[in-house]
């Protein structure tokens, strides 16, 4: 029996089309979610769109057409980003499908019974052409920050959840359990500047618009986009109020949340407290990733600064914008993204120290071996470094996405590829073809096409696509964990495919020049 791991990201707003930091988040968890299965995992990874509520209701008015027709359009449009960044998630959810919306009414009518939900009233200062409840501080010079006429106070019944009931067994389990917030920085901030100054009984329901899920017994009333939102994780994988399946059985608790930094106190105040009034585990880790900026400024669509992952693949790649995101974006701090060190980045990282040693190695073997891989011959103290740094990386890549720091992991195969051209440059491979050491060249091409074939078998979860060339390249079906255990696993005697260049030198002013344009 494989041991489960589900992992999710958030599910993203249908108001517009996403951009490269949104995409950023499920390219970060096909990472994690691929190298868990390499690892042997049975993985269950699940994403979608968030689509209810009334920014989006007002979007769709504004482009004229209904809220679901809006929807559909940007569902589809996010499901294709995703689908074009090679991400192998295992379920697209919507919060429009039928059966999340039952699921949804079943919740609240759950939590309504058991007196987590009560009716109230819903007490603020209104704007009444906006339609919108504003608090005190929100006001710019006592009036509504969006037309800047007079409000006024306004009462409107509401459906209420108690959150203020489970603040003492919050406090106690984020303490108890440290690994429950990632990064740890973020428990403090959570627990000092929300949780202990008082948890205020949530508002649950609207009803100053309509695109949203009713309250089955009480219509006019929608439900609060984010219990709707956050219910996405368990609904899809088989959640009933009355008999949930084996499948939900199984899956949950979640192992991961990969959530954004901003969405996580959503995510650790509001779902535990969610969940244990449904009588549910928590997810086992809410992590919430630090933000890509481009050219070290907020991405906002508004701002007119939206950078787009399917535009940036066009120009570079999709492994090329993969690489990028995955290997700029550190643990805990933001990353930051401009064309010109994403140039710098492609060319020193990926077309020199990876594509060059490829296809300098492949080439060599070609020249030297008729393109047939070499079986061992002679060894030197040379060679048993290079193992031991591949040994050291393979160890250090798992221990790094162990804790979630898909950065530096990249960083550690990447190291099996630097060391590796170090070897090239020690060992000299020409001098030795040139001296008739056929039993040391050998061993020289035969450990470089090695230490590349693992180093592609660690690559595979950060770029699948160019792993995939390499494998080919290599002629090699040894492409899973168990094949890197040792070092020694590519077959003598097979013959090697031609060399393809894996990523061709970008020429940057000339690029920057026709970007311009
Ligand atoms: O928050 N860099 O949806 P969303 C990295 N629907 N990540 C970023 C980012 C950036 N510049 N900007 C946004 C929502 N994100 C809700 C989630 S979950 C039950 C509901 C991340 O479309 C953001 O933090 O605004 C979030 O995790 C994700 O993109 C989707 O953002």
């Amino acid at each position: 029996m494989k041991e489960k791991y589900y992992i999710s990201t958030a599910i993203a707003y249908t108001s517009g089309k996403p951009h490269i930091g949104n995409t950023y988040e499920i390219i970060l968890a096909d990472a994690i979610a691929r190298f868990k299965r390499a690892q042997g995992y049975d993985v269950y990874f699940q994403t979608g769109t968030d689509e209810h509520g009334e920014k989006i209701e007002l979007k769709a008015k504004d482009a004229g057409v209904s809220p679901k027709e809006y929807v559909d359009k940007v569902a589809a449009q996010i499901k294709e980003i995703w689908d074009k960044m090679n991400t192998s998630y295992d379920y697209f959810i919507r919060t429009t499908n039928e059966e999340h919306e039952a699921k949804v009414q079943k919740i609240f009518k759950k939590m309504y019974d058991k007196g987590d939900i009560y009716k109230g009233e819903y007490k603020g200062l209104y704007c009444t052409p906006c339609e919108s409840f504003w608090t005190e501080s929100q006001l710019v010079d006592g009036k509504c920050p969006d037309c800047g006429r007079e409000v006024e106070e306004k009462s409107e019944e509401a459906y209420f959840f108690k959150l203020s009931k489970y603040q003492n067994r919050l406090v106690e389990y984020i303490e108890t359990h440290p690994e429950f917030i990632q990064p740890e920085s973020r428990k403090n901030e959570m627990l000092n500047n929300f949780i202990k100054p008082g948890l205020q009984d949530l508002c649950v329901s609207r009803t100053s618009f309509s695109w949203g899920i009713p309250v089955d017994f009480d219509p006019k009333h929608v439900v609060y986009v984010w219990l709707d939102a956050l219910t996405n994780y368990i609904t899809e994988i088989g959640y009933d109020t009355e008999n949930p399946t084996d499948n939900f059985k199984k899956y949950w608790p979640a192992d991961l949340h990969l959530i954004g930094k901003d969405i996580i106190r959503f995510h650790t105040i509001y779902w535990p407290c969610f969940l244990w009034s449904l009588d549910l585990e928590l997810p086992k880790q809410v992590f919430g990733h630090p933000w890509l900026l481009t050219n070290n400024d907020k991405i906002g669509k508004s701002r007119g600064n939206a950078v787009y992952a399917d535009d940036l693949a066009d120009l570079f790649g999709v492994d090329a914008v993969r690489f990028y995101v995955l290997h700029e974006i550190p643990f805990a701090n933001d990353g930051n993204l401009t064309y010109e060190l994403m140039i710098e980045r492609y060319n020193s990282d990926l077309a020199n120290i990876l594509g060059n040693l490829v296809n300098r190695t492949i080439s060599m073997a070609k020249k030297y071996f008729d393109g047939i891989v070499p079986s061992i011959g002679t060894e030197e103290e040379l060679d048993v470094d290079l193992k031991n740094v591949v040994k050291e990386s393979i160890y250090a890549t798992s221990n790094a996405m162990e804790s979630l720091k898909v950065a530096e992991a990249i960083d550690h195969v990447f190291e099996i590829f630097r060391r590796s051209n170090k070897y090239i440059d020690e060992t000299c491979p020409w001098t030795l073809a040139k001296e008739g050491n056929t039993e040391r060249l050998k061993t020289v091409i035969y450990n470089l096409l090695e230490s590349i074939r693992i180093g592609a078998v660690l690559l595979h979860s950060f770029l699948p696509e160019t792993s995939e060339k390499i494998y080919s390249q290599l002629n090699t079906d040894k492409i899973d964990f168990d094949s890197i255990k040792e070092f020694g696993g590519l077959e003598s005697g097979k013959e090697l495919n031609n060399p393809e260049p894996l990523f061709a030198r970008i020429d940057k002013d000339k690029f920057l020049e026709e970007l311009q344009k």
